[in-house]
């Protein structure tokens, strides 16, 4: 029977923050993916593997099953839908806030505003719940731009010590969700391999209480 677990992450900060919890399931990588340009890590268990993806594409390569397991940020698994994933673990990590943002001291008396986000499925949920009628602008980054160059009005992004928007001379209008980043399951894997992930749940979930 194959039992072994394929593990999707992204580089940067949930890689950090997800090292020490692997870690109290047993799971050491073998190379620093901020240096080594493998895309695939081997680590201390001959059986575990890490794969490094953009973050956005964690929720599609465990969906379809390229990869039993992942860690995703909330945002991402609300504009993806969460098709073909369970998610059984909070890791309380990468924590920010999904938030509408704008200029300072604009009062805009437009009827439909203009939203820059790469939220799109999260920001035209947002509106519709308030009904209220705005066009969104698909953007993949940099966001903060947008209002600087008339682009867009305000902009639907993450936030976390706001730094960003003031730097742009942003300031954050209205809260939309708490986001930290979940732990990700297979469907398929799950049923597959119940014993060997439900281990490494447990494991994940000691880790995250404490
Ligand atoms: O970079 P890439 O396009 O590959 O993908 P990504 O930007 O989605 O990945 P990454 O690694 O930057 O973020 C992964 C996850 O971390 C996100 O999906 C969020 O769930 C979570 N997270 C937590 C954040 C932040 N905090 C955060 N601050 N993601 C992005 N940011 C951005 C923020 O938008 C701002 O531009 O970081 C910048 C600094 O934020 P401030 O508010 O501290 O200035
Ligand atoms: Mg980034």
């Amino acid at each position: 029977m194959n039992n072994a677990l394929t593990i999707a992450l992204s580089k940067g900060r949930i890689f950090k923050e997800t090292l020490p919890l692997l870690a109290a399931a047993g799971i050491e990588p073998v190379d620093d993916p901020e240096t080594s340009r493998k895309l695939i890590l081997d680590t201390n268990q001959h059986d575990v593997k890490l794969v490094i993806i953009r973050a956005s594409d964690v929720p599609t390569y465990v969906g379809y099953g390229a990869a039993d397991i992942g860690v995703a940020g909330k945002d991402v698994l609300m504009e993806h839908g969460g098709e073909g994933l369970y998610e059984p673990l909070d890791l309380g990590i990468a924590r920010c806030r999904l938030m509408v943002a704008g200029p300072v001291n604009v009062t805009t008396e437009k009827s439909r505003l203009r939203i820059a986000t790469k939220y799109v499925q999260s920001t035209r949920r947002y509106y519709a719940d308030r009904q209220e009628q705005v066009e969104i602008i698909k953007l993949y980054g940099s966001m903060e731009l947008a209002p600087l160059v008339g682009l867009a009005d305000r902009i639907v992004d993450v936030v976390d010590t706001g730094n960003t928007l003031k730097a742009n001379g942003l300031v954050p209008l209205e809260h939309i969700a708490d986001i930290s980043s979940r732990l990700v399951v297979n469907k398929a894997a799950m049923k597959m391999k119940h014993a060997r992930i439900t281990e490494f749940v447990a494991h994940l979930k000691t880790a995250v209480a404490v």
